[in-house]
């Protein structure tokens, strides 16, 4: 064994767009063989080039095409693929401590994340935070807190919602197919109410929010409920954002009636919008914040962080794990944080939107399958529909993915009918990238 390790030279991955092979190319189909005889079919990949590196905006694959990476691995590195800051800090965090099990002996890396939060999260309250290594178990572990501190069960969650595929989220999550069919028997007490989805509903923010109110009074009643959950823009089921005034109502809803507003942020949080939480957009201060993803620049890593008197509400031991808040991911999540204060990240995803809006409007001009445009910052998704309807158009935005992917872009679908495209690149993208991924899509709408 030697006493210094060799300085780590990350591989050069240029910034640009280049497709040597066919789409998987032989290497990745070679893969995709020995994957299919050992990885169960439940575990699909919309799209099978097998990657080998990557970096920035773009990613590579075995047979050394280049793809700009329009859904930076569906919102986790959003501040680019092995920014070398995070790198830099994990991999010297690695050699110093792997890991140590916070709930036997503790570390620093998991204060100052906490720190962290309690400082970016919305509202100056006193904020506590519980480190986890998921995304889902990040909104297991706000509803247990919810419960404890309120001593009520029911937990509500909007029509659309995504919140993970452990049991209860499955559970909190609206689509079955294909994350809960046949996977029951399912937690309870779990009401699911209509949502604010501009496009479909043409209601505003304060209509939509008595709309939703009135069916939660109806259907459990504030007594029995500990919790709302909502993603404040909606990731999986379809980037709707909610009318101007619909979260603000609901908050008023819950703090009147006892109820925790929980914003799951797991999606829409750490700068993806060009504010820390996509809720600062919103004007609410959710009770508690999920956040998972982008946090920690591609490492796992989940939080919830929330008002000191509630998060204080389970009993010492009442939460944990074994991973939750490793000190390889906490040191990627400081690195992150850093990045975005250091590198004023917060205003390029307002440059991306910048980009991506107006152009994404003038092809909803062109194309009259593009039903609406919608999103903040470098969250943005177009839904399809059935030209002249409102009627979900799966079948074009299936195959906009396809093409978009045979031609160098990773373009991620979404919705609970399958006809949104949604565009998350990473933050370190450039115009000219973001431009030319934008002409493939072009090519592909007229390709329909
Ligand atoms: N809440 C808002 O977006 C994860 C799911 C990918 P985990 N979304 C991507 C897939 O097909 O499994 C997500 C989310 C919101 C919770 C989650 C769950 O986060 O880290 O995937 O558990």
């Amino acid at each position: 064994m030697t006493d210094t390790l060799a300085p780590f030279t990350p591989p050069t991955v240029p910034q640009e767009r280049r497709i040597v092979t066919a789409i998987p190319g032989p290497k990745s189909l070679a893969l995709h063989a020995r994957r299919l005889a050992v990885v169960p079919v439940g575990v699909s990949s919309a799209l099978p080039v097998y990657i080998a590196r990557a970096h920035g905006a773009i990613v590579i694959d075995v047979d050394g095409n280049q793809f700009i990476d329009l859904g930076a691995g569906i919102g986790v590195t959003t501040i680019g693929h092995t920014n070398d800051a995070v790198v830099a800090a994990a991999a010297e965090q690695l050699g110093e401590l792997t890991h140590a099990a916070f709930t036997i002996t503790p570390y620093e890396g998991y204060v100052r994340v906490a720190e962290l939060l309690a400082e970016h999260t919305p509202g100056a309250h006193a904020k506590k935070t519980v480190l986890q290594n998921s995304g889902a178990e990040a909104v297991e572990n706000g509803v247990k807190i919810a419960r404890k501190f309120t001593g009520k069960n029911g937990v509500a969650v909007l029509d659309h919602a995504y919140h993970g595929r452990t049991n209860l989220t499955m559970a909190m999550t609206f689509k079955a197919m294909p994350y809960a069919l046949g996977f029951g028997p399912f937690a309870g007490d779990i009401y699911r109410a209509p949502n604010s989805y501009p496009f479909h509903d043409g209601l505003s923010g304060p209509d939509a929010a008595k709309r939703t109110i009135a069916y939660l009074e109806k259907v459990v009643g504030a007594a029995d409920l500990a919790c709302l959950i909502v993603e404040p823009i909606q990731g999986e089921g379809g980037f709707q954002v909610p009318a101007s005034g619909y979260l603000p109502a609901l908050q008023e809803w819950c703090t009147a009636n006892g109820v925790v507003f929980i914003a799951d942020e797991i999606q829409s949080g750490m700068a993806r919008t060009g504010a820390y939480f996509a809720s600062e957009h919103f004007g609410v201060v959710p009770d508690l914040v999920l956040s998972a993803k982008g946090i920690a620049g591609g490492l796992p890593l989940a939080a919830i962080t929330g008002r000191a008197e509630i998060m204080d509400a389970a009993h010492p031991g009442g939460l944990g794990g074994t991973f939750g808040g490793n000190p390889v991911s906490a040191a990627a999540a400081i690195a992150v944080f850093e990045q975005i204060e250091s590198q004023g990240l917060l205003a390029e995803a307002k440059r991306i939107e910048n980009i991506l809006k107006p152009a994404l409007l003038e092809l909803q001009k062109k194309y009259d399958v593009i039903g609406d445009v919608r999103g903040i910052g470098a969250m943005n998704a177009i839904e399809l529909v059935l030209p002249g309807t409102h009627e979900p158009n799966a079948a074009a935005v299936a195959s906009i993915a396809a093409y978009a992917g045979q031609n160098g872009v990773i373009l991620l679908t979404a919705g609970t009918y399958g006809n949104v495209l949604r565009f998350l690149p990473s933050l370190a993208i450039s115009d000219d990238l973001l431009r030319e991924a934008l002409a493939i899509l072009d090519e592909a709408l007229a390709a329909l």
